[in-house]
């Protein structure tokens, strides 16, 4: 299981270390690296798990003085100014620089793996209790959601307080100008369209902000008889759908910087104004944001008049697709219901109902980062694992 070292050696005139490991595989370090994140305690701060080496007195031409093998579990260098550092086997094997290595390193860290859906969905589901208390569920309810971007939980009490027993779960709650957690209902004056009895159609929550939110949280407390039905869509398969059918809509969605603007009183008062791309990709123009809320997206748009038919145009492309019955899942929320998902990549909309003296339809709402939802599901793993 551990890997062990065969045999070690300077190359390129000390610039790299070569390993050779027991089981036929090699494994090439450069040297700076090397220097750089030597674990001894001068240059190592073990109880922060961090580099106390400062960058100014790190030589990035730097070569090996010797390198030798201690033992088959770790290889020892001496620096040119003395200083030596030691290297275990295995830390070294999980930092071997091979495509293949770093692609294993970057699937563990961020489980990148997304299973796109359609009408066609299995919507994951798991009751709320066993999210709660058991770390084998929540494990599962997270790697879920950072798949296939959408897990229901159900049977969580009719009342409200029950995200906050979810915000606790992963860690904490995203606060926004809304308030920790938000009531969904018809409201007199409502500061949102989403607080009045209208159809919302597809949307990403808060584009607004600078930093949307990536995972949302809707709990049903009540439902209304008729109407109020949501639906979801798998925002990165529509957009990989965009790009094969209509590549220059993609390119002018990924390309021009709308503006979102929300102003109102909640928590406090709040004139919030961002530009956003609709679509936002990585270096390979694959989507990794959709940012997307029709009714917070500004009137003040700033591009030049020429450009603004063909954003349109562009536009209706995309909100077609979103639309398109192969595409979209609609199902209804049931008091005790919690709809989680991802909110960087599904799109969720709800159908009108009708509006009457009481309220007839009540959700409470709360968002919460993905660096803290991925932070907890790394931890559970972690301890999932390391009980069998
Ligand atoms: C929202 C929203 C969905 C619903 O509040 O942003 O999308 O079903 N609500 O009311
Ligand atoms: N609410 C539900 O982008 C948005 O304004 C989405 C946010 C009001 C917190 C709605
Ligand atoms: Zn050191
Ligand atoms: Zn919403």
């Amino acid at each position: 299981m551990k890997p062990l070292i065969q045999k070690v050696e300077a190359l390129d005139e000390g610039h790299f270390v070569r390993v050779e490991w027991e089981d036929g595989n090699e494994s090439h370090y450069p040297c700076v690296w090397l220097r750089d994140n030597c674990q001894c305690p001068h240059c190592f701060l073990r109880s922060a798990g961090a580099r106390r080496l400062l960058f100014e007195d790190l030589d990035v031409n730097i070569v090996v003085k010797e390198v030798t093998l201690a033992g088959r579990k770790k290889i020892s260098i001496t620096w040119p100014d003395e200083h030596s550092s030691e290297y275990e086997a295995e830390w070294l094997r999980r930092r071997c620089f091979s495509e293949k290595a770093r692609a294993e390193m970057r699937e563990g860290l961020f489980l990148p793996e997304q299973q796109y859906w359609g009408s066609d969905l299995q919507l994951p589901k798991m009751p709320f209790e066993e999210v709660l208390y058991n770390d084998e569920s929540a494990y599962k309810w997270l790697c879920t959601l950072k798949k296939v971007g959408i897990v229901l939980l159900t049977g969580a009490a009719a009342r409200q307080g029950e995200l906050l027993k979810l915000g606790q779960r992963v860690g904490f709650l995203r606060l926004t100008f809304y308030g920790p957690t938000w009531q969904v209902q018809d409201k007199a004056d409502a500061n949102n369209v989403a607080y009045t009895t209208g159809k919302l159609c597809f949307h990403t929550d808060y584009p607004a902000l600078q930093h949307p939110p990536g995972v949302q949280f809707l709990h049903c407390i009540k439902q209304t008889a008729a109407g109020g039905e949501s639906e979801v869509v798998d925002g990165f398969h529509v957009c990989s759908k965009l790009k094969e059918q209509n590549p220059q809509a993609y390119q002018i969605l990924s390309s021009t910087a709308v503006d979102y603007t929300d102003v109102g009183v909640d928590f406090c008062e709040f004139a919030v104004q961002c530009k956003q791309r609709i679509i936002d990709v990585d270096a390979r123009g694959q989507a990794v944001r959709i940012n997307y809320n029709n009714a917070t997206r500004d009137t003040v748009f700033d591009i030049p008049a020429e450009k603004v038919r063909p954003f349109y145009a562009a536009l209706k492309e995309f909100d077609d697709l979103l639309n398109s019955r192969e595409h979209k899942f609609a199902y209804k929320l049931k008091p005790g219901d919690v709809v989680t998902f991802d909110n960087w990549r599904v799109l969720h909309g709800r159908q009108s109902y009708r509006s009457g003296a009481e309220v007839t339809r009540h959700l409470e709402g709360a968002y919460a980062d993905w660096d803290v939802v991925m932070s907890r599901l790394r931890l559970l793993r972690k301890r999932v694992l390391s009980r069998d």
